[in-house]
Formats: structure tokens, C-alpha cells, sequence
């Protein structure tokens, strides 16, 4: 009923010439501002979607290289890794990359992101019907507040994947 009324709404939608663009609700999306040197670089975000989403892939114009990663745990080490087969963007779940979490990542960066200015950020984003359409946001540059390393191990080793 409730995929019916959906897909109903979504023909309405490509009738009337609608963009589904607030299928997947952003909130609080900021970029680590860059230091003097620094090749790489992080992203975060609250993501909703409400409908079963992917987030497949992501670019930037201002890094060589995008990624959606992950934090996992390797003998005892915090590592980041590629989220293999995208990110599951379940309906009306807030799914949120912060620190120590998911990210997306920026790497081989061809500018400096300074703090007080913006990046363009393209998500992909892939629907459970296999088809895929793109999103772009302004995210707004910020330094990271430092965090105690002690409180920060602390925080990750009692990290679990939550629903
Ligand atoms: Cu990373």
C-alpha cells in the first residue's frame, strides 16, 4: 500500500515535471577545513531518506578522488576503508557519517578547502529499483574541534554499528 501510494506519487511527480530532489533529507553537512599541505580531507552529514536508498558514490570538484568510507577495527587499529556496494539508506532512517564513523572522503585534493567557504558535493544516490539520479549539496567548510585522544579511543572502542 504504502510502495503504492509511493510509486503513484512518483508518476505524479514525473507528470507534473518534478524533481524528486527532497527524496533524501540533508542535515548538518559540513567539510573539514583543510591545513597548509593537507592532501585529504572528510565530509559529514545527516542523511534521511525516505524511501530505501544507496548511496553509491560521491565527487567533488576539488578532490582527484571521492570515497564513501567506513572506520572498521583491524588487530586492535582504527582503519577506513571504501564502503563496499554503497552505503544502505534505509527509509526514514537517519543515517549519519560523523568522526570516527562513516565519511565521505576527499582525496588528491587540487585546492585548499578553507573554513568559511562552501564545496560543491554530488551524491549518487541509488533507489531500490536499481535506478540512480544524483544530488548536490553546498557544504560549508569547518575546522574539526579537537577532541581529547584519550576520549576519542574511548568513544571507539564501545562504537558498534547501530541500526
Ligand atoms: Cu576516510
Amino acid at each position: 500500500m504504502k510502495a503504492k501510494n509511493w510509486a503513484l506519487g512518483l508518476l505524479l511527480g514525473a507528470a507534473l515535471g518534478i524533481a524528486s530532489a527532497q527524496d533524501v533529507k540533508i542535515d548538518g553537512a559540513w567539510v573539514r577545513a583543510t591545513v597548509a599541505g593537507q592532501k585529504a580531507t572528510g565530509a559529514f552529514m545527516t542523511i534521511t531518506a525516505d524511501q530505501d536508498m544507496t548511496l553509491v558514490g560521491v565527487s567533488t570538484p576539488v578532490a582527484g578522488v571521492s570515497q564513501v568510507h567506513e572506520m572498521v577495527m583491524s588487530n586492535d587499529v582504527m582503519r577506513m576503508s571504501e564502503v563496499k556496494g554503497g552505503l544502505p539508506l534505509p527509509a526514514g532512517q537517519a543515517v549519519t557519517l560523523k568522526p570516527g564513523g562513516y565519511h565521505l572522503m576527499f582525496m588528491d585534493l587540487k585546492q585548499a578547502v578553507k573554513e568559511g567557504e562552501s564545496i560543491d558535493v554530488t551524491l549518487t544516490l541509488r533507489d531500490a529499483q536499481g535506478k540512480s539520479r544524483q544530488q548536490v549539496l553546498r557544504v560549508p567548510a569547518k575546522p574539526l574541534v579537537m577532541q581529547p585522544k584519550s576520549g576519542m579511543h574511548g568513544d571507539m572502542k564501545g562504537h558498534q554499528h547501530g541500526s
